[in-house]
């Protein structure tokens, strides 16, 4: 083996914090083995969180990938309010230099011919220059998202407003239309932290050799041929998706409890409720959604986290619930609705849900791992995006792919209880539930196609494999 490891290609990845960016690695990682006989190393960035969930993930994978956990970078110097994206990225800068330790063991041992960084790992990239390897980012959201990322510093440049006070949408090259208030997160405010380092990223992204984006042509072929006219600055780009989690990665109670109950429920009638690993909502806007699930009658399997009244993503470092989410239902909710519904605490089998014959519909936050997994399994959605770029990828659901209603934020900021019963009744038995079910078993099949051995992603990957063992 010893032998093997030295002669066979071997990749370093570096994921940034949260098991959003992990799980489309960990696939990469298996293709990269089982299809091409690579050798992979995660090196793993922590920042003291636990990292169960992670742990969870990188089990049972084959042998020839293997994982180091780096010292945990402390965040005690930061102020509270320190936005999600910034200690993401710090986490990466912190552990630079055991980051440099871990690669030069690496890249003296083995065949090291690439380093692998999500979308927060740039940084990095100074530590695989020194050793003479090859840098690629995996993009693990849309075509889309990277296409506003390379038209970033034109848009910068032709408006000095804020780009939620445009009035006319945005038109990001080869998309649809998005009003500026859609845009992600770190654009909602031009002179924060935030904003700047994303352009910042922008020219980072351009040193990169190449960049892999976890989505397909016939998804986005628009925003897939803006990115491929290149120009200046912009390394080649691979649509290699959809990866999405294979195996369980939850624990065997749940899944039981989960798919037990599933089992007995009528085809394609359960609502199946979740905002992913970081999403939390308030305590009020808790309340509603669980009046208007009751309320719409309709079968529910809902993840239920405890509510946070700062923060729509007080999880993403720790996924599971602060405390015990059932102590924040309304009175007697669990018990009204024992007939109809199921909730279970922070996590559920997700793959196995949504593959599910009685699952009928996702009300998601549009996390992009999640919209890959409701596609692959034909199962459309209710759109209630948090943070992030959820609120892109919901416009890419809704307006661009059809396969989704999206959820209206009234006055208050809250989706209100009737609206969210209309919305479980609408997917799940009214006609505009049944167009987008339609549309979304068009998309379903087209994802089967591409996850062929002969479809183009596999073509795409194949091609990066190559550049990578021909690596002197
Ligand atoms: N998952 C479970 N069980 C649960 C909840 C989640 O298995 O109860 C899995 C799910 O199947 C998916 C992953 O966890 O594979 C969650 O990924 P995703 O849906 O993308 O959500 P986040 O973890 O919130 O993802 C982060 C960002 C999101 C971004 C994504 C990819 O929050 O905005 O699109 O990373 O970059």
């Amino acid at each position: 083996m010893e032998h093997t490891q030295q002669k066979q290609p071997h990749v370093a990845i570096v994921p940034s914090p949260g098991i959003g960016h992990l799980i489309p690695l960990v696939e990469l990682a298996k293709r990269l083995v089982l299809h091409h006989h690579f050798f992979v190393t995660f090196i793993i960035p922590t920042d003291g969180s636990p990292m169960k969930p992670q742990k969870a993930v990188l089990e049972h994978l084959p042998d020839a990938i293997s994982s180091i956990f780096l010292p945990p970078v402390s965040f005690d110097d930061l102020p509270e309010d320190t936005k999600m994206e910034t200690r993401i990225a710090l986490s990466i800068t912190r552990s630079l230099p055991a980051l440099r330790d871990s690669f030069k063991v690496l890249a003296e041992s083995t065949r090291l011919v690439a380093l692998v960084v999500d979308l927060f790992g740039m940084e990095a990239f100074d530590v695989a220059k020194e050793f003479g390897v090859s840098s690629y980012i995996f993009f693990s959201t849309t075509a889309m998202v990277l296409s506003l990322l390379f038209y970033l510093p034109e848009l910068d440049e032709m408006f000095s407003c804020e780009y939620r006070d445009l009035p006319e949408p945005v038109k990001i090259p080869g998309c649809v239309p998005v009003h500026g208030s859609d845009l992600g997160d770190p654009f909602q405010d031009r002179k924060a932290e935030a904003y700047k380092r994303s352009l910042h990223c922008v020219k980072q992204y351009s040193l990169a050799d190449g960049i892999m984006v976890n989505s397909f042509m016939d998804l986005e072929p628009g925003a897939f041929e803006a990115l491929k006219k290149g120009g200046e600055g912009k390394p080649p780009v691979y649509p290699i998706g959809p990866l999405i989690q294979s195996g369980s990665n939850g624990g065997v109670d749940e899944s039981d409890q989960c798919l037990r109950w599933l089992d007995k429920q009528p085809n394609r009638s359960v609502l199946y409720v979740s905002f992913g690993s970081g999403g939390t909502l308030s305590q009020e806007q808790l309340n509603e959604l669980a009046l208007g699930l009751e309320m719409s009658g309709q079968r529910f399997l809902w993840v239920v986290k405890s509510p946070h009244e700062k923060a729509a993503n007080a999880t993403y470092f720790n996924v599971h619930s602060m405390k015990d989410p059932f102590d924040f239902l309304p009175k007697g909710f669990l018990e009204r609705t024992k007939e109809m519904g199921l909730v279970v605490p922070s996590w559920a089998p997700q793959i196995q849900v949504l593959s599910h014959g009685s699952t009928g519909g996702f009300l998601t936050h549009c996390g992009w791992n999640s919209t890959l997994e409701s596609i692959v399994h034909g199962v459309p959605m209710i759109a209630w995006p948090l943070y992030a770029e959820q609120r892109m990828n919901a416009v890419l659901l809704a307006d661009d792919l059809k396969v989704a209603l999206r959820v209206k934020v009234n006055d208050k900021g809250l989706v209100g209880h009737k609206d969210i019963a209309n919305y479980a009744r609408g997917l799940i038995e009214g006609e505009e539930g049944k167009l987008l079910g339609n549309k979304m078993k068009e998309h379903k099949l087209v994802a089967e196609k591409a996850l062929r051995k002969e479809g183009s992603p596999t073509k795409s990957l194949a091609e990066v494999a190559q550049i990578w063992r021909s690596h002197k």
